[in-house]
């Protein structure tokens, strides 16, 4: 197919063995309560009627038939019966207990909401689908991080800031589009691998999407009323100068009272129109867009005003820490862009009012192939943080080259940050237990779009998928994740498996290494920034340099010699980091600058190591179209063409990669490649 039932395709257990397994449950308790349980009601019907071929019957009760039973804890007497009280006490909100009876051939799902149900539903479809055995199934699912959530960069004149996947599903012509079986399949994919909440418009905010919160209000409610049948809840990004904009009034400060007043309407008003909405998402004083350090106030009053607006209805403001200074000198090394929202945050720890949380890229600088974790995150304890990740692959091959990004995530969340003590990984901050604080959790930037299948690059599902399902559960493994993706989408049929697993594993490595290297960033086109250009950035005043001459290249960060970056970590990180004999190669020159024959841990010269990178990265990715041509028999040709032809244009692409980078260093250092490769 096109790709656009993605990883629900419930495709039809073609063995006959699955056929029997499922058969029986073909039946469905369950006493609708609500708009969400009939949603998962509806889901797991469709779903074994696709899966095995027969009709499925909904009741409210199954007496001695086998089947399927959905209820709430203490409302639903067959579901009180079926699951034990004590683990039904340890399901907590959103999660659900999923266990099978031998005794009557039954599967109950039990949870104390009914997104838990929903969440359940999906868990036993994905066995199914994959057909796995549910013979086996007793097990308590919560998730582990209470915001799961996307960040639409949607515009509404249709385009997708970053988006590689087509328009905007969302809006068009500067109206919300009314495609709205779309969005709710966009809002059923979304739910079904875990994600709970929903930014629909992009964080850079125009005059026309400010008035998403006023003039479109509507259109927002029917929105939301979407996402809300898939337990997704829907927040908007706002305007700072929108009392100028949209209230004409002579100014946005936030201690002025009129402008108080202002969000304190434009609040009651959308939480008269849409009651469970989750709140704002904010980007100011951030890359040209408004925000209190017009007024001399800080983040601590702009957040603050807009969460005391939102407060009453049980809302949240969500303010980002994308905060640096986008004109600065490159010649003043003391103004280093990665410092920038350690030092303008820290500071105002203690100081947010409870229901602001603070959005905290994954790296100091900007998704990367390659960044150190931020050391913002864990930094203030007393105030919400949550992490924000790029599923949209802008500096990861722009979803034209395949870059399974979850392996990448997976570094981050189990990266130490020692605030604490040994064993304080960024996933226990981001999911409150190490601070206790109570809003936390995941955002992300989605990758999807217009197109058929979602995503552009078919293999990029996984990333969506990926996503979803580590926020739910940030201890499932990369590989876990990437096999059940594979299994739904794919099927399990050797040798396709494990070709796919393959490719996807090895995607990070290969596109890493035929692009910027050993973490020093950013040698990326100016504005669209894909494919290379040696020195796009290094004499712009974004704060995004490689510092490469004659003698060698990378970024002094360290507090001895360089821009003092290193301190803002923990001490055992900032030691590990700040030695040339500890630093890890792979973030070498973010730290450090190195002559070209510096020696890495691996035993090669910097420039060596370069060169030989980029020759292997470049013949691995041509490779991978190999193999993806083997496979053309075992798939449909929709599929097999998709990613043939992505796989093609990232075969060339890596050869100018590869010619750009080797060359631009082989000039600057004037040292030939030990092996003797032509470079171009
Ligand atoms: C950068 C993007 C830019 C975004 C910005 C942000 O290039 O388009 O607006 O991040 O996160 O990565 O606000």
């Amino acid at each position: 197919g096109d790709g656009y039932e993605a990883w629900l395709q419930y495709r039809r257990t073609d063995q006959g063995t699955k056929l029997k397994q499922y058969a029986p449950y073909c039946h469905i308790a369950a006493v609708i309560q609500d708009e969400v349980m009939r949603t998962a009601v509806n889901e797991l019907s469709q779903g074994l009627e696709a899966i095995t071929g027969h009709l499925v019957d909904v009741a409210e009760t199954l007496g001695e038939s086998s089947g399927i039973l959905l209820g709430i804890f203490g409302a639903s007497q067959a579901i009180d019966e079926a699951i034990h009280a004590d683990v039904a006490g340890s399901v907590r909100t959103e999660g659900y207990a999923i266990q099978f009876d031998g005794r009557t051939e039954q599967i109950a799902i039990g949870a104390a909401d009914s997104a838990g149900l929903l969440y359940g539903v999906f868990h036993l479809l994905r066995i199914m689908a994959a057909g796995g055995d549910v013979k086996s199934l007793n097990r308590v699912e919560n998730p582990v991080n209470s915001l799961r959530m996307i960040n639409q960069w949607d515009n509404m004149d249709g385009s997708v800031e970053r988006g590689y996947a087509g328009s905007s599903i969302f809006y068009h012509d500067n109206r919300v589009a009314k495609e709205y079986q779309r969005i709710q399949d966009y809002a059923r994919l979304l739910a079904s691998c875990g994600i709970n909440a929903i930014a629909i418009n992009n964080v850079n905010v125009h005059r026309v999407e400010s008035r998403l919160l006023t003039d479109f209000l509507p259109d927002v409610t029917k929105l939301a009323a979407i996402f809300r049948q898939y337990a997704i809840k829907l927040y908007l990004s706002i305007n700072y100068a929108s009392p100028m904009e949209l209230g004409g009034l002579a100014t946005a400060d936030p201690q002025n009272p009129s402008v108080r007043e202002w969000w304190r309407e434009a609040a009651a008003k959308v939480y008269e129109a849409i009651p469970d909405f989750g709140g704002f998402l904010v980007k100011a004083d951030s890359e040209h867009r408004p925000g209190p350090f017009t007024y001399g106030r800080d983040h601590a009053d702009g957040a603050n005003m807009l969460a005391e607006a939102v407060k009453p209805y049980g809302g949240v403001v969500i303010w980002r820490c994308f905060v640096y200074n986008c004109k600065q000198d490159w010649r003043d090394r003391s103004t280093d862009r990665a410092r920038a929202a350690y030092d303008h945050f820290r500071p105002l720890d203690g100081r947010f009012l409870d229901n602001v949380i603070l959005q905290i890229k994954n790296g100091p600088i900007d998704f990367q192939v390659r960044e150190p974790v931020s050391p913002l995150i864990g930094a203030m304890p007393h105030t919400n943080q949550m992490i924000e990740f790029q599923i949209a692959q802008e500096y990861t091959g722009q979803q034209r080259h395949v870059c399974y990004l979850v392996p990448q995530w997976k570094e981050v969340l189990d990266f130490d940050t020692y605030l604490q003590e040994e064993g304080t990984p960024v996933k226990r901050i981001v999911d409150g237990t190490v601070h206790g604080n109570p809003c936390n959790g995941f955002a992300a930037v989605s990758n999807i779009g217009s197109d058929a299948n979602w995503t552009g690059h078919l293999l990029a599902q996984a990333n969506l998928f990926g996503y979803g399902r580590l926020a739910w559960n940030p201890e499932l493994s990369a590989e876990e994740i990437a096999k059940e993706w594979i299994r739904l989408t794919f099927g399990s049929r050797e040798p396709l498996f494990q070709t796919i697993y393959d490719i996807l594993m090895n995607s990070w490595e290969i596109y890493e290494s035929y692009t910027t290297p050993l973490g020093v960033g950013f040698m990326v086109n100016p504005d669209h920034h894909y494919g290379p250009n040696v020195e796009g950035y290094e004499y712009s005043p974004w704060g995004t340099y490689h510092y490469a001459d004659n003698h060698g290249v990378g970024v002094d960060r360290t507090t001895a010699t360089g821009t003092g970056y290193t301190s803002q970590y923990a001490d055992a990180n900032k030691q590990r980091y700040e030695s040339l004999a500890t630093c890890p190669d792979e973030l070498l020159l973010f730290f450090h600058h190195v002559p070209y024959t510096h020696k890495l841990h691996s035993g090669k010269t910097v420039i060596q190591h370069i060169y030989d990178t980029h020759f292997e990265g470049a013949e691995r990715a041509g490779q991978l179209l190999a193999v993806w041509e083997r496979m053309r028999e075992q798939l449909d040709e929709q599929a097999y063409r998709q990613v043939a032809d992505r796989l093609e244009e990232q075969a060339e692409h890596a050869k100018e990669w590869r010619d750009r980078i080797n060359t631009y260093f082989y000039r600057r250092s004037g040292i030939p490649d030990e092996q003797g490769r032509t470079i171009y």
